[in-house]
Formats: C-alpha cells, sequence, structure tokens
C-alpha cells in the first residue's frame, strides 16, 4: 500500500536487526498484534455486552460472555499457543506459567511475559486501557520451559512492548534498536507504521502519580511531590498532574509529550503495586530505548533481580530529567526517619 507500511510490513523489512535472525521473533509479535487486533474489537463494544448477551452468561452466539480480561488472557495465550514461536506464557491472569509442548512449539526458543488487559477496571467506565508483554529468549534447551527462562533480568528483553486501547488504538514495541508506533486502522484492519523512532522528551511538566496515596508515601515521594507544585518559572512550575490510573495510557501519554510517572510503595502497597515481570519490565525496555530512564526510585528496574513472577515493584520512569531530580529526592530523604502526620 502506497505511503503506508503495516506492523507485518515493518516487522519483516526489520528481520535483519535480529541478532538470531531466523524470522522466529518477527513471526512471535506478528501473533501478538493479531491477537491485539482481536482484543481490541472486545475492547470497543465493552458497554455492548450486557446489552448482547441474553443471559448475562451467553452472548447471541451463545458464548459465554467472559470478563475482558479473561477473555483478553485466553485470546492472547491462544495465539502465541497457535503461533507456535513460544514454549509458555506467564500472565498477571494465571498463578503459574502456562506451558506449550505441542508439536508445533517443539523448536520454540522463546517465552513471553504479559498482562493481557491492564487497568481493567477502566473498561466499566470507557477509560483507556492496556497490554503489555515481553519476550525473553530461553535459557532452556529448544522446545522446553522453566521458570528460570521467565526470571530473566529486565535487560535480557528480546522485544517487549504494548498496546494501548484508547481513542485510537496503538502498539508500540522494541527489539533494542529504538521503538516504534503503529495504529490500527479500523478500515482495513491493520497496525500502520505511525510513530516511527519515538523520542521521549529529556524533560516535561507532567507528573503521573495516585496522590490519593500521599499520607502513606515515602518522605522522597512526598517532597519531590511539593517540589512539582511549587512556582518557579525558570523550571516551568508548577507541575500539571496527570493520573489516568491505567498505566499503559499514564506512561504513553508522557513518552509523547515528557513527564514522569511514580507508583511508589505505599502504606497499602508496601513493595510498590506494578509487577516487574510483565508491566515494569517491559514499559522500562521501551521508555530507555526512547532516550528515557526508570528507576525503583534508586536502581534501573531492567537490572532489579527477579525472584517470583508476580513480584512488585515501585517505580519511578519517563523523562530523563524528571526521573533522575525524583532520584534525588529519593536519595536525599530515604536515611532520614519518616515524620508522623507529615
Ligand atoms: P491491574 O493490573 O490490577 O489492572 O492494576 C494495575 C493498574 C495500573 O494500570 C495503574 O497504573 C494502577 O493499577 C493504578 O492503581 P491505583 O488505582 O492504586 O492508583
Ligand atoms: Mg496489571
Amino acid at each position: 500500500m502506497i505511503g503506508i507500511e503495516t506492523l507485518d510490513e515493518f516487522i519483516i523489512r526489520r528481520q535483519s536487526d535480529f541478532p538470531y535472525a531466523q524470522g522466529e521473533l518477527s513471526r512471535l509479535l506478528r501473533d501478538i498484534g493479531l491477537a491485539a487486533k482481536v482484543v481490541n474489537r472486545e475492547v470497543n463494544k465493552a458497554g455492548l455486552v450486557d446489552i448482547l448477551g441474553s443471559t448475562g452468561t451467553t452472548n447471541v452466539q451463545g458464548e459465554e460472555v467472559k470478563k475482558l480480561d479473561v477473555f483478553a488472557n485466553l485470546r492472547f495465550i491462544g495465539a502465541l499457543k497457535l503461533g507456535g514461536q513460544s514454549c509458555g506464557v506467564a500472565s498477571e491472569e494465571n498463578k503459574s506459567f502456562v506451558t506449550f509442548d505441542d508439536e508445533i512449539s517443539k523448536n520454540a526458543k522463546y517465552v513471553v511475559s504479559l498482562d493481557p488487559l491492564d487497568g481493567s477496571s477502566n473498561i466499566d467506565v470507557n477509560v483507556s486501557v492496556g497490554t503489555t508483554f515481553s519476550i525473553y529468549r530461553t535459557v532452556s534447551p529448544s522446545g522446553t520451559c522453566s521458570i528460570e527462562d521467565f526470571l530473566q533480568r529486565g535487560s535480557e528483553q528480546a522485544a517487549a512492548g504494548y498496546v494501548i486501547y484508547g481513542s485510537s488504538t496503538m502498539l508500540v514495541y522494541t527489539t533494542g534498536k529504538g521503538v516504534n508506533g503503529f495504529t490500527l486502522d479500523p478500515s482495513i484492519g491493520e497496525f500502520c507504521l505511525s510513530h516511527p523512532n519515538m523520542q521521549i522528551p529529556k524533560n516535561g511538566k507532567t507528573y503521573s502519580i495516585n496522590q490519593g496515596y500521599f499520607i502513606g508515601f515515602p518522605d522522597g515521594v512526598k517532597e519531590y511531590i511539593r517540589y512539582c507544585k511549587e512556582d518557579d518559572k525558570a523550571t516551568n512550575r508548577p507541575y500539571s498532574l496527570r493520573y489516568i490510573g491505567s498505566m499503559v495510557a499514564d506512561i504513553h501519554r508522557n513518552l509523547i509529550t515528557g513527564g514522569i510517572f511514580i507508583y511508589p510503595t505505599t502504606r497499602g502497597s508496601p513493595k510498590g503495586k506494578l509487577r516487574l515481570l510483565y508491566e515494569c519490565n517491559p514499559m522500562a525496555y521501551i521508555v530507555e530505548q526512547a532516550g528515557g530512564r526508570a528507576t525503583d526510585g534508586f536502581n534501573r528496574i531492567l537490572d532489579l533481580e527477579v525472584t517470583e513472577l508476580h513480584q512488585r515493584t515501585p517505580i519511578f520512569i519517563g523523562s530523563e530529567e524528571m526521573v533522575l531530580n525524583a532520584e534525588g529526592f529519593m536519595r536525599e530523604y530515604s536515611s532520614r526517619v519518616p515524620k508522623r502526620g507529615k
């Protein structure tokens, strides 16, 4: 198609970027793109489920009406299993990882970790949601996988990305050679290259955090928030606060316009809320590849040791200068004894 490059065409053109250029990773990415289209179709008719479902448990085709996050989980796992390029999937929806031991995946060299529908509570109120995914080359022999394949550091990711189901649907991914974004054109049913070589501004004037939990934040975060709200023309403060409550949407906005997203430790989530394996690692890889920064306030997210599938971590992610600044507050105040009622 003249002037338009589809996701599939782009992946094939860039196949030589991959260190193991036998096409498996390309096919895996295309499987993810396909599942994203199916999930997008369902997300777009979310409000119709009750109307179309005849009893609340079955729809007009007689299929069981599933919650969208369960539906998305089945679709992504189904597409990856059928594609035959991965030998297992770890998902936010499953306690343990799922393995594929079919004939079709007997030579598979990859595993995938994903959150099939992040921010799914936002579905009920017509607010953007997302999918995050992370792909690793296995350390186990081809066609087999074990927990070690999933517990690799984020720096070992072969590819990662996200899909945002927003006012338009986009798939953004990296294989370690920059970040490219594709917008779904519903008229042709294809993701088309719309955001080549995405770069996050080095600085911004948006901070994104659930400020409702302020009382339970570490002192460094409290002080950083005070800094964001101060008047200072030279540094463009006060910053704007923007918080959608869908990590993918919040980080996507900051990726494009500049900003910082923080989900720190809180009183209710003393280890942070977001999951390292399939939420923070893929977003950190994307943001770093776009020239930004992602840490837990002290250490690079991609270097964190992964010890369990559903491990949580605090995260500070976005424009490099803003994240560095926030880390400065964390360092300065972490050694101080927290003051009561502050
Ligand atoms: P989920 O995986 O249960 O959907 O939760 C993850 C979501 C993120 O998308 C978002 O950043 C965060 O939870 C919002 O949490 P909170 O409501 O505590 O601010
Ligand atoms: Mg999630």
